[in-house]
């Protein structure tokens, strides 16, 4: 099924960005914010908002020509408008999208892999304005909590308009089972707004999908198609890429098709208002930075070591000033990162590691080695910075 619309298949259109971003790859465009950056405020500035992409940025502004088309497995296909979505019911959704690859720089120190390279910023917490996907859904006769359709359509599709290289040229492609689509608790978004404003360009203008708790490749930007289809999305995103492979797993040996497309990320964490190379004056010294699970999992602890692991101390959360986080309590914003703050006494050259604990009590591991993967995805191991002291 050909999509309607194609993007530009080279780089000459690319819209303008903040300078301060890290750039991590010019074509296709991948940037993160400084560490710093990232954690200067709860919601994420667009400008400072992790920018991932596959192929270039697609050109969508004739909004009248524009429409979704949605068919598949279903009797009543539809063409939907940008207004046609606009006027479904709107919700508000915070929620932190976070690529797989977030801290992939780190892992491949260990051992090589293959894939851009992030630091610790390879995420953003913004507040999405747009329709849930079970409302565009029931337009066309799908009901809330289904897992299959009458014509055995178990998993909804999204396809772009970006033209991929892994794809041979094609648009990026993903899916989500058609149960987690359906359940109105999951909040996947058809969204049209990013904290408040109308989409960028960089983040899909003028509709991406937004599944909360689930890693960000499953968030297809530039919408053209919503297919619902029998089995999971064939596209290289979901088949070749973005699975999670054990150690012992290298490109010599890799069988793709023995471990199913990765969706919800692990409990993680990571320091941002330091970073190796800070000269640090002895003393009190604040560290803070952020804290996030998936699958609407909240954070539990945060913890904090001078002493290389052995002892811990908790870091204060949040997420709103002034309102103390508790995970799971109707205040707080379930598919958001909180973020953390301590202060340090640093005597002289100091290691600091933080970890976090999610509400299902699991913990980030010790070591990089133990969760070490060929594609370098997932790296939640606990997270070190290396301070030295002026003196
Ligand atoms: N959607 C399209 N069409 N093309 C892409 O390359 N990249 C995915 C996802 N959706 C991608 C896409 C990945 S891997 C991530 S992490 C998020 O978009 C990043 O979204 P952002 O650039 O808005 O932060
Ligand atoms: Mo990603």
């Amino acid at each position: 099924m050909p999509g309607a619309l194609r993007g530009p298949s080279d780089y000459s259109q690319e819209p303008s960005r903040h300078p301060s971003l890290r750039i991590n790859a010019k074509e296709p465009f991948n940037a993160e914010a400084t560490r710093r950056d990232l954690v200067a405020s709860y919601i994420t500035p667009v400008d400072f908002f992790l920018k991932r992409n596959h192929g270039p940025i697609p050109i969508l502004d004739d909004i009248d020509s524009y429409y979704v088309t949605i068919g598949g497995l279903i009797d009543r296909p539809a063409k939907l408008t940008l207004d046609d979505i606009k006027k479904l019911p709107k919700y508000n959704v915070t929620a932190t999208l976070q690529c797989a690859g977030n801290r992939r720089t780190q892992m491949s120190r260990s051992r090589k892999v293959r894939g851009v390279g992030w630091d610790v910023c390879a995420l953003g917490n913004a507040t999405w304005g747009g329709a849930k996907l079970l409302d565009v859904l029931q337009l066309i006769g799908v009901p809330y909590h289904t897992e299959i359709t009458p014509s055995g359509g178990k998993h909804v599709e999204f396809t772009s308009v970006d033209q991929c290289p892994e794809e041979k040229g094609g648009p990026y492609k993903a899916s989500i089972p058609l149960g987690h689509a359906t359940n109105p608790a999951a909040d996947v978004l058809v969204a049209y707004e990013m904290n408040g404003e109308v989409l960028k360009r960089d983040h899909g203008y003028p509709l991406r999908v937004i599944v909360p708790g689930v890693i960000g490749a499953r968030s297809v930007k530039w919408l053209d198609r919503i297919d619902i289809i029998e089995e999971e999305c064939q596209g290289f995103f979901m088949q070749k890429d973005y699975k999670m492979f054990p150690p012992s797993v290298d490109w010599d040996t890799i069988v793709w098709s023995t471990r199913k497309p990765q969706m919800d990320y692990p409990v993680q964490s990571a320091i941002c208002s330091l970073e190796d190379t800070n000269a640090i004056i002895p003393g009190e010294v604040t560290v803070t930075g952020y804290a996030l699970s998936g699958g609407g999992r909240g954070i539990e602890r945060v913890e904090i070591s001078t002493d290389g692991g052995k002892t811990w101390v908790g870091a204060v959360r949040y997420q709103k000033e002034g309102v103390p986080y508790i995970a799971g309590d109707i205040t707080s914003d379930k598919w958001a990162w909180v973020l953390f703050k301590t202060v340090v006494d640093v005597k002289g050259d100091t290691e600091i590691i933080v970890k976090a604990v999610d509400s299902s009590a699991n913990v980030q591991p010790e070591s990089v080695d133990t969760i070490w993967n060929l594609r370098g995805i997932l790296n939640t191991c606990w997270h070190h910075v290396h301070l030295l002291t002026t003196r």
